[in-house]
């Protein structure tokens, strides 16, 4: 399996209950290596442009208040099968029917305050990645 990279928010309900570290842990336990992060407040105009493909759908508008309600870490993962990986260690985007043990089942309070984002694909990934990091913020490791 080829070294993949994957995107990923930790959003602003676990920056708010201070999870970044723990959140951060569990990446990292499971192999994953964090190779570009920062923090930030995303305006109305990111977020409405990085989840456009979810325009239209009657929790956008709600989704978009959300994830500009304050600020969120952002980051880059990298490792062996990346993206599958890390969705894995979210569990399903509604907390109640997520895994135990996964990072929404143990942190996310609803399905509309879910904890954390992830990259669904290689294409998305790659999106992702390329609106929020340019190449030289990205910093693989040996
Ligand atoms: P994300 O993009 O945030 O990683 O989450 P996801 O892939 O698991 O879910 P996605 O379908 O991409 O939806 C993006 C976010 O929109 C909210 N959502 N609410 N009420 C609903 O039916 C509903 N469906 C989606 C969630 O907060 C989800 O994380
Ligand atoms: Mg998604």
């Amino acid at each position: 399996m080829a070294i993949e990279r994957t995107f990923s928010i930790i959003k602003p309900d676990a920056v708010s209950k201070n999870l970044i570290g723990a959140i951060y842990n569990r990446f990292e336990t499971a192999g994953l290596r964090i190779v570009a992060a920062k923090m930030l407040h995303m305006t109305r105009e990111q977020a409405m442009g990085f989840y456009a493909e979810h325009e239209g759908k009657p929790f956008y508008e709600g989704l978009v208040k959300f994830m500009t309600s304050g600020p969120v870490m952002v980051q880059v993962l990298e490792g062996e099968d990346a993206i599958r990986r890390n969705r894995e260690i979210m569990g399903v985007t509604n907390p109640k029917e997520a895994l135990a043990g996964t990072l929404r089942a143990c942190y996310a309070d609803s399905i509309d305050r879910n904890a954390v984002h992830g990259s669904d694909a290689p294409a998305s990934a790659a999106r992702e990645i390329a609106y929020f990091f340019t190449d030289s913020e990205i910093c693989p490791r040996a």
